[in-house]
């Protein structure tokens, strides 16, 4: 994509029924890298996240803590949810609840003009229902429960027994939808992303679509439909609709309007166990309200716990903060975007965890950064020299640079965040390997290898220019430190991609305190 071409970026909205844990902190990160990339390929970017309110799950657990729906969401969100910004570093532009007003009198908008188009129907409707998934499950995906629930039908995600559910509903015409959808993913093979994700959605639609329920009436914690108050829209109908009501879908106010039709359409980020709400159901709501499909749904894979995806129901949740108090937040998000293929499955552990942080951010490009910076300091007296006459290894330094921009920024249009960090750090490693080649402090030991001296060190704080550019999606709070030591001018957070090599400095370093100070293994998998 051209630089300057609007990027919507969106992260699915979470439920408030419990705490966040690393896989929800996954999704964000991986959001807000893509956002931070593309603010500084210059597109006109906007990170939207938020929170999924209504529905059966939450009103439980308020109910099980003896409050209403709505304070319990208010206490989760301000307790939890929001606090997650702060500990991953997030820099999203927006926060939707799905209480908010503008939300709901926008779902109620949208799911009047279904209607009165005459997408929606009323019957009767008997099915298996699982509240942890907040769906009617198809054949497909009930299994036999073991243990306490041998003899029980139970969900395959959650494991747990589905509730058979009778009751008079409003139905979506999604049967309506296969044709169209088929021919969308026929002509967009990039719609769905990775392939894998791809290919089972389309033999899932290939079965055949059934209606989908849209709304419930033993209970009313939900928007209400608004021909018909007795009914609440069924929450995922409900919560899909966040990605077009934050941005203004709906509003009669002519700047609102305008914002959407900037925005609009998105890339969704989400996981692989919400892929056909929005690789299916989601686009076909579109399609029947007249407006434009997403741009992707890019489906990354799980974080595994002994096998099994880590989840709070099951109890494996691990909360961000037991990582970043400990190794902080920067470290959380290279762990995670790095050594997981962005779109498979990957476990989690702590031992992996510290041997990269200390080899490859402590070791790697930390003690590269200090090394540099205080060699600068002793040599040049703090004074970045002026590079002379170039020699094949310097060349050779460039030329990786130059790759480097250029691969980070195809991997990373193409959403391979761990290829794209894997490209930045080949320059680490040229780097590193540059400098122990060409030995400065045997240079310094003679005037008449000064000039060459300089050379070597102003190209090495070159390439931490650019390093520090590049990373600092990944690193935000390591390459500000970075930056400011080596002098460069401004924010690096403002510096284009394209302007990674010729980024400008001051001429001068400075202080740099550690990067990523060593982490004492006693501390390590505490919990
Ligand atoms: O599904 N590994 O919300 P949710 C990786 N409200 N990612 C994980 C994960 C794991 N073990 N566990 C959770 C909902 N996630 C709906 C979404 S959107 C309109 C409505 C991440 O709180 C992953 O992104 O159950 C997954 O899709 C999401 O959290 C589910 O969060």
């Amino acid at each position: 994509m051209a630089s300057g071409d609007s990027f919507y970026v969106t992260s699915p909205i979470f439920y408030v029924n419990d705490v966040p844990h690393i896989g929800h902190a996954y999704t964000e990160v991986a959001c807000d890298v893509l956002a931070r990339w593309h603010r500084q390929r210059g597109d006109d970017t906007w990170f939207l996240t938020g929170t999924d309110e209504h529905g059966q799950k939450i009103m439980r657990s308020a109910l099980a803590n003896n409050v209403t729906p709505k304070e319990w969401a208010d206490r989760l969100v301000t307790d939890a949810w929001k606090p997650l910004l702060e500990t991953l570093d997030l820099s999203n532009d927006d926060f939707i609840r799905t209480t908010d007003e503008r939300h709901e009198s926008r779902v109620q908008q949208f799911v009047q003009r279904l209607n009165d188009a005459g997408f929606i129907y009323e019957a009767e409707f008997e099915a298996l229902y699982c509240v942890g998934c907040e769906e009617f499950k198809p054949d497909s995906e009930i299994v036999d429960g073991t243990g306490p629930y041998e003899g029980e039908k139970v969900c395959a995600i959650h494991s747990k027994p589905l509730e058979l559910l009778q009751e008079q509903n409003y139905f979506f015409k999604l049967s309506e939808f296969q044709d169209r959808l088929l021919a969308l993913y026929e002509e967009r093979p990039d719609f769905i992303q990775p392939s894998s994700a791809r290919n089972e959605v389309v033999s899932f639609v290939r079965t055949g679509l059934k209606d989908l329920s849209i709304s419930r009436t033993t209970f009313d914690w939900g928007v209400k439909v608004p021909w018909d108050p007795d009914h609440v829209v069924y929450v995922w109908f409900d919560a899909l609709l966040n990605y077009v009501t934050a941005i203004g879908y709906g509003d009669e106010d002519e700047a609102a309007r305008e914002n959407f039709d900037r925005r609009w359409p998105a890339t969704h980020i989400v996981g692989k166990d919400i892929l056909r709400f929005h690789a299916v159901i989601w686009p076909a709501m579109l399609m029947a309200a007249g407006l434009e499909v997403p741009r992707r749904v890019f489906a990354h894979g799980w974080l595994l716990v002994g096998g099994e995806k880590m989840s709070k129901s099951k109890l494996t949740g691990i909360a961000p903060t037991e990582i970043t108090d400990v190794f902080g937040s920067d470290a959380f998000r290279y762990y995670f975007m790095r050594a997981i293929h962005f779109g498979q499955d990957g476990s989690f552990s702590w031992e992996d965890l510290s041997a990269r942080y200390h080899a490859e951010l402590a070791n790697g490009f930390g003690n590269l950064a200090s090394r540099v910076i205080a060699m600068v300091k002793k040599y040049f007296d703090g004074e970045v020299p002026t590079a002379g006459a170039l020699e094949a290894v310097d060349e050779a330094v460039l030329e990786t640079a130059r790759t480097a921009v250029a691969d980070a920024d195809a991997a990373m249009l193409d959403i391979q965040i761990h290829d794209s960090i894997a490209s930045i750090w080949k320059l680490v490693d040229e780097l590193n390997g540059y400098i122990t080649t060409t030995e400065p402090w045997v240079l310094a030991k003679s005037d008449d290898t000064r000039e060459r001296l300089g050379t070597v060190l102003a190209t090495a704080v070159q390439g931490l220019g650019t390093l520090a550019v590049l990373l600092h999606p990944v690193l935000p709070k390591a390459t500000d430190k970075l930056w400011a030591a080596i002098g460069g001018e401004g924010a690096v957070g403002d510096v284009r991609v394209a302007d990674a090599l010729a980024w400008r400095g001051s001429g001068r370093v400075g202080a740099l305190e550690a990067l990523f100070p060593r982490v004492e293994q006693e501390v390590v998998g505490a919990s």
